[in-house]
């Protein structure tokens, strides 16, 4: 069961609660991080022969081939249950809206005679996004890291996804990249399909930069072909921390902090409240509601040891606690809560009152659901379109300008030892 801690009687030791709370990393890494590097480099060296091999062992299928036809994709669609279509259609055009106001313009500064500096954007050319199969293929996770990706021009978006035993790839997830407009779709997951990406094999496109969540294994394979090609950042279990004072509905409070635990048994879900009284009905409302869900196990166990219910002195010791721990998601079911915005320093998503609760933004409202978890909200932002974009610098000097200059810039260039470079300038001023 969840524990309730009350700041007032932890004598200040609420911080390493807290800190036991948020401590979940996974696993030991060092078998994982060994074979992970063979299958990359094997993948690297033999390409699609390693590929097949990989999905074989891995997936259980011997695969003809690795690329997933147009007609599999139209049957998919067409299998998927209409009004889910039409549901996913009208949150990709929201994500879609949502995004296209993050794009930033090119900009030229002129204002010197003679001189002309600027920064000009452009889309990453070819990008590679990891869609998880098994037990997490969801299609709100195409949508959020496809969308993206297309509205900031992205020519070439590659999907890979491991394929079920029957060799097929689920088909809620073809239906959402076809509505995303992903471009290619291979039947590989895990860290095969990472290095597959990076490098490229003879059916699958290298590309420049990849996206999505995954396992420990497409985690790692990241991180090592990291610096060779662009990743997103690494996403670790869901979180939520909810802040409630005593006119907050605990039923929907016991809902919210449920629907993050039933991610995973690492997933964390918090409560910090003003309200002891909001604590105890918070508590009885997790029992209840826990009892009814699919995913219980899960819940019960992920709320044992990294939920919690803390009763906060005010809400402005809960602000500071909840800006400490930094969630992936946060919510503020307060009176008030456009007042705190400013106050909230810390977070990847704030969703505000009662009518936002998390899985609106999960799959609906705009905003990407790819966001900074374990802390990283105190310095990473949610995926945009930043992330499908990289900047060139623009530099114009006309030949007054660079004769005025010369010597200042000689004088440094001799100063590093660099005569070749001193006399790319000098040589125009003979
Ligand atoms: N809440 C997850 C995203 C997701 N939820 C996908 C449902 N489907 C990100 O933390
Ligand atoms: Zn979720």
């Amino acid at each position: 069961m969840i524990k309730i801690i009350n700041t007032l009687d932890e004598n200040g030791s609420v911080e390493k609660e807290i800190e036991t709370l948020l401590n979940r990393s996974q696993l030991e890494f060092g078998e994982v991080n060994k074979s992970v590097e063979d299958i990359v480099l094997n993948v690297r060296d033999n390409k699609d022969s390693a590929v097949l091999e990989y999905t074989e062992k891995f997936d259980g299928v011997r695969l003809e081939s690795l690329l997933v036809t147009e007609k599999e994709i139209e049957e998919a669609y067409n299998d998927c249950d209409k009004e889910l279509i039409e549901a996913l259609e009208e949150a990709k055009q929201n994500i879609w809206d949502y995004h296209s106001k993050q794009l930033n313009n090119s900009w030229i500064d002129n204002s010197k005679k003679g001189i002309m500096l600027g920064q000009v954007y452009n889309p990453i050319e070819k990008v590679g996004i990891y869609v998880p199969g098994g037990t997490a293929p969801y299609p709100s996770t195409v949508l959020m890291n496809a969308v993206p990706a297309k509205v900031a021009g992205v020519e070439e978006i590659v999907m890979v996804t491991p394929p079920g035993k029957d060799g097929k790839v689920n088909k809620h997830i073809l239906a959402s990249a076809k509505i995303a407009g992903v471009d290619k779709i291979f039947k590989v997951g895990g860290a095969q399909g990472i290095a597959a990406l990076a490098f490229g094999t003879e059916t699958i496109p290298k590309v420049y930069k990849i996206v999505g969540p995954g396992n420990i294994y497409v985690a790692i394979a990241k991180r090592l072909v990291y610096g060779y090609v662009d990743i997103d950042m690494i996403a670790g279990p869901s979180e939520i921390l909810v802040i409630a004072d005593e006119t907050a509905n605990p039923e929907y409070v016991a809902a919210d902090l449920l629907s993050q635990a039933e991610h995973d048994t690492l997933a964390s879900s918090i409560l910090v409240t003003t309200s002891a009284e909001i604590a105890e009905q918070v508590k009885e409302e997790l029992r209840k509601q826990t009892e009814v869900l699919s995913r219980k196990d899960i819940i019960e166990k992920s709320l044992k040891d990294f939920g919690a219910i803390i009763v906060a002195k005010d809400l402005e010791e809960a602000i500071k606690l909840s800006n400490a721990i930094a969630p992936e998601h946060l919510e503020l079911m307060v009176q008030n809560p456009f007042e705190i915005i400013s106050e909230i320093k810390n977070a990847g998503a704030i969703f505000l009152g009662q009518y936002s609760p998390e899985p609106l933004g999960d799959y609906f409202a705009g905003p990407n659901h790819t966001l900074p978890t374990s802390s990283t909200a105190k310095f990473y932002s949610p995926l945009s379109t930043d992330d499908f974009v990289k900047k060139s610098s623009l530099i114009y000097y006309n030949r007054e300008n660079l004769e005025k200059n010369k010597d200042k810039i000689i004088k440094i260039a001799e100063s590093e030892g660099l005569t070749a470079h001193a006399n790319s300038i000098r040589v125009r001023f003979k």
